[in-house]
Parts: C-alpha cells; sequence; structure tokens
C-alpha cells in the first residue's frame, strides 16, 4: 500500500492541485522567521576566509564541498530495479557530495532499521516509509539519536525554510518538544480519496441516467446484473459492484447516509475529530450494502480477492462500478488525453443530506520521510544537499524529469512554466533513466511547488481533478488531523489501533456479507461491546477523541 501511495503522490504532484496561498514557494530568498516554535537559536558557526563553515562546507551557493572531502549513507525502502538514480548523480555534480545508498525492499526495511538501531550501527540518514511519530518520539525526543534540525534549517537551508513557512506545514513538522526532527516532504495532494467509479457506456447500455440516490443505485446495479450490460454476448458475466483490494473504502459510503468517514471510521464534527464506527448512519449504510449483496450486487471475491483477480475482472470489461483511485487501476485503459469510459459516481443522497470526506485540503505534509543521526559527521552538509534537492529545478528533475532533457523552461512563461516532452521520444536507454523510479529514490522526501503544472501539447486527460471539481460541493469542510500521540502511550496507543482497525475490517465483511445480521438489535449491541473489549475509549482518548456518534 505504502508503494501505491508513493505512485499516489506522483501523480497528484504531477497533476498538481490548486491551494491559494501556496504559489509563491519557489522563491527561494523567502526565509520567513519565525520563532513561534523554536526553543533555543544556536549562534550561527564562523565562516572562514574561504567561505568554509568547520572549515569543511560552503556556507551557501554550490558546491557544498570540495570534490572528495565528504561523503554520507542514507538508509532507505526503494523498489527501483536498477539501484540506480539520475538525479542523484547530477547532485553529486552540483554538490560534490558522495551519497552512499542503502537500498532495501519495503517488505524488510522496517525490520533491518530495527536492528540497526538496536544494535547502534545504522545509517547517517534514515528514511522512507519505515519511520513513524512513534521513533521520532523514541529515538528523537527521548534519545537524541535522531537530531533536531530547525537550526540547521534556519541557518543553511533557505528551501526547506520556504517549505516550513507553507500554511499549517510548520506545526505539523513540530514535535512535542518544539523541535523539528525531519526533513520536510509536503506535496499537493488530493481532496478526494478512493471513489466509485460508474461505466457509463454500460449506463448507455441499459438505457438508465446517473443514479443521484441510494435507491436509483440500487436500480442500476440490478439492471447491469440482469442484462448483457458489457455487450459480449453473454448476459451472465457482470459484475455490478466492487473495490480495490488493498483500499476497499465500503465506509465512505457512510457518507451517503450522512456520516462521511475515514477508513478508521474517523469523522469530522465542526472541525473535530469523532468517532463514527459505531454510528446509526455506519449500521444504515451497512444494511443497505447487505441488501445489494443479498441480491448478488456484489462481488462474491471482495473480501477475498487480491489486486491481480481484481484487475484481471475489470481489464475483461465485468465491473460496472468499482471503488478505485482512478478508473485506470482496474479497468486496464491506458491515460489518454480523451476521457475514460468511466464516470466519477456522484454522491449518492446529497439531496438529503449525502457528504462525502474530504481527504485533505490540497496539500499533505509527510513527517517521517528522513531523518539525520547523530553518527552523522556536519549534519549540516547533509541538510543543505537536501535543501539543494528541494532547489525548483532539482524538484522537478526527481518528481517529473530532469530539466533540459525531459522538461524545458517554457519561453515567455511564468516562472513555472516548464514544457513536458513525452518521454517515448527519447531513446530507449535514456527512456530508462528518466523513468519515474530511476529519477530519485520515490520514499525519500522532495519538493515540487504545489500548483506547479508541466506544460504539455497533448495533456492526458486529468481524471483526478474532474472527480474533484465534481466532488467539491459534496466534501466536508474539515478533514481528519492526525496528531502526535503521548509519549508514554505510544506502545499501547499502537497496540489498540491495530486490534480495532481490524476488528473494524472484520466485522464489516460480516455485516455485508450477512454473517452477522446487522439490523438485529443483538448483533449490532454485541459489534458495538467488542469494541470496547479492545480499549475503544482507551485508544480514543490517547487520540484527543471524546466524541463517539451512536
Ligand atoms: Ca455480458
Amino acid at each position: 500500500m505504502k508503494k501505491k501511495l508513493v505512485a499516489m503522490l506522483l501523480i497528484t504532484a504531477v497533476c498538481g492541485t490548486t491551494l491559494a496561498g501556496c504559489g509563491g514557494s519557489g522563491d527561494t530568498s523567502a526565509n520567513k522567521k519565525d520563532s513561534s516554535d523554536s526553543t533555543t537559536t544556536a549562534a550561527p558557526k564562523e565562516v572562514d576566509a574561504d567561505g568554509k563553515v568547520d572549515g569543511i562546507m560552503y556556507a551557501e551557493g554550490l558546491p557544498i564541498v570540495d570534490e572528495g572531502t565528504y561523503s554520507f549513507s542514507i538508509f532507505c525502502d526503494d523498489s527501483s530495479a536498477t539501484g540506480e538514480f539520475y538525479m542523484l548523480d547530477e547532485l553529486k555534480k552540483q554538490t560534490n557530495v558522495d551519497v552512499e545508498l542503502q537500498i532495501n525492499a519495503y517488505e524488510n526495511a522496517t525490520e533491518k532499521l530495527n536492528l540497526a538501531l538496536n544494535s547502534g550501527s545504522y545509517a547517517d540518514v534514515l528514511g522512507g516509509w519505515t519511520l513513524s511519530d512513534s521513533m521520532i518520539l523514541t529515538y528523537g525526543v527521548e534519545q537524541g539519536v535522531f537530531i533536531p534540525l530547525e537550526d540547521i534549517f534556519e541557518q543553511y537551508c533557505p528551501n526547506i525554510s520556504a517549505i516550513l513557512d507553507l500554511p499549517g506545514v510548520r506545526e505539523k513538522m513540530t514535535a512535542p518538544d518544539g523541535h523539528i526532527y525531519s526533513i520536510p516532504y509536503v506535496c499537493g495532494d488530493t481532496t478526494v480519496n478512493y471513489t466509485p467509479y460508474i461505466n457509463s457506456k454500460w449506463l448507455e447500455n441499459v438505457n438508465m441516467e446517473m443514479p443521484t440516490t441510494t435507491d436509483e443505485f440500487e436500480e442500476v446495479l440490478k439492471a447491469f446484473k440482469a442484462q448483457d450490460a458489457n455487450g459480449n454476448g453473454d448476459p451472465n458475466d457482470e459484475i455490478p459492484f466492487s473495490t480495490d483490494p488493498n483500499n476497499k473504502s465500503l465506509e465512505a459510503m457512510a457518507g451517503y447516509f450522512g456520516m462521511p468517514m475515514s477508513k478508521e471510521a474517523i469523522t469530522v464534527v465542526d472541525g473535530e475529530n469523532a468517532y463514527a464506527g459505531i454510528s446509526s448512519q455506519y449500521r444504515e449504510c451497512l444494511s443497505w450494502l447487505n441488501k445489494l449483496y443479498e441480491q448478488g450486487l456484489i462481488d462474491t471475491e471482495i473480501f477475498t480477492q487480491d489486486s491481480a483477480t481484481w484487475e484481471g475482472k475489470g481489464n475483461r470489461d465485468m465491473y460496472g462500478v468499482s471503488i478505485a483511485y482512478g478508473s485506470n487501476e482496474f479497468s486496464g485503459i491506458e491515460q489518454t488525453e480523451e476521457k475514460p469510459p468511466y464516470d466519477p459516481l456522484p454522491v449518492l443522497n446529497a439531496d438529503k443530506g449525502g457528504k462525502w470526506l474530504r481527504a485533505t485540503l490540497g496539500n499533505s505534509v509527510y513527517r517521517t520521510q528522513a531523518v539525520i543521526t547523530d553518527n552523522a559527521e556536519h549534519p549540516e552538509i547533509i541538510a543543505r544537499w537536501f535543501d539543494n534537492a528541494f532547489a525548483f529545478e532539482n524538484g522537478i528533475g526527481c518528481t517529473v524529469g530532469p530539466v533540459g532533457l525531459v522538461c524545458f523552461k517554457e519561453e515567455g512563461g511564468d516562472e513555472y512554466a516548464y514544457r513536458r516532452i513525452d518521454i517515448k521520444t527519447l531513446d530507449a536507454e535514456t527512456q530508462e533513466k528518466v523513468s519515474w523510479s530511476n529519477l530519485w529514490p520515490q520514499s525519500l522526501p522532495k519538493y515540487t511547488p504545489i500548483g506547479w503544472k508541466p506544460v504539455e501539447d497533448k495533456p492526458l486527460y486529468d481524471e483526478k481533478k474532474a472527480v474533484e471539481t465534481f466532488y467539491e460541493p459534496y466534501l466536508t469542510k474539515d478533514v481528519v488531523e492526525s496528531i502526535w500521540v503521548d509519549q508514554d502511550s505510544v506502545e499501547i496507543y499502537s497496540e489498540y489501533k491495530t486490534a480495532i482497525d481490524d476488528y473494524f475490517r472484520q466485522q464489516q465483511a460480516l455485516f455485508i456479507s450477512g454473517e452477522q445480521d446487522v439490523d438485529d438489535d443483538a448483533a449490532w449491541q454485541a459489534y458495538k461491546d467488542g469494541f470496547e473489549g479492545l480499549g475503544l475509549s482507551k485508544y480514543l482518548e490517547i487520540r484527543g477523541i471524546t466524541n463517539i456518534i451512536e
């Protein structure tokens, strides 16, 4: 799932989102001082006659050091087949800094990292999808293995400082002790997460209108099942409704009954997080989904299939509706300039309070993507190396393609205007070199200003943008906010969370498939009691949630 997330970030970073107020982030001189969160500010180190700090690092400009005088190691997870990264070579040329990359498959990276931390033998930089808030608290706040970076950022890192000054970023990055322990990874992100896509060709074939209520939706699914909706001559191979096995997002449909919620069953009421997993609206949604299931309108493999099976059926045009991040994930239809034969399903029952949870406010802040450890000599050099990677054209290089090879400054355009060429026009060897996974270890922080979008002659149809626009009137005003968990509670919190999330998903499957009767009050009470047995109130208390909606 994390790999998928990385892929998603690419999509959103490339497509960009319109977020007012962030457009100026390309101005690297905007190193505004914000003393409100910092605790102590170390005195700046002296710069010698050569312009160097500590006799090794140039205080500003490029290169950062003299050739052959500095190298550092990075531990991260990555799925790159070659382990070669175009932009790392480019950064070496710019900075003279050597980087020793320790790449691990995501599946075992966390285990390896824990072993390394326990043994005391770890890299200078730890990064990727392996860190967590609780590790920042344990190894940063408590043990000092991860070092505080805010003073270094302020003194030497104008690009990172400008990112920290984007709305809400510094607050999210700052640990409860007032220090910033990680390098920020901020990117444009989608306002709408996984949503249902409906096959508009099928709708036409069964001669029905786009449904706008749950009742109409049910009628459409029935027609899909009864008729030869995909038009292949077989009236029995249609599966009216399915979902992405890794992100089923069925609980999101409780929004049709007035209770939009995240996959952790968290909703937002008046700007405050609240728990919705035992709400009457969610129960109503389960009852409705069970009714669809009983009529054979839902994929019988919905709770058991893997991605390959889901995609296989989607590729054979067997789905009328599926929940997905984008329709091409299951349709297998290559993205082109044309709209695909799928439309976003409207938010149903909108006339009766149907709502959808806003996923983000247009950007996301990842605060556990890279830390510098106490093993690092001259951490300033490492911070400056990342800061240089975040410079505008390097940011484009890491996320879209190198400037001068794939992206070109547009004559007469604004500061953000870079034309992207179709990489298929490059020779095969170069294509491989500049393919997304070979640009940069994509699990590490990178930055492309929010709102930036390459200029293209024939832009691909932006389905996600279309979904965002279409959903906007039905999205909640607020988003579910993540909080730092109190250090004393980190371990117990993560135990509660795992048990509660597992229980929520497992019970959802039992109710929808009818193995448990959601309409039976005793069964519902047993479901609620089960949560209490797993420590729901304690878990919510740690999360700072006081409102449990029934
Ligand atoms: Ca058929």
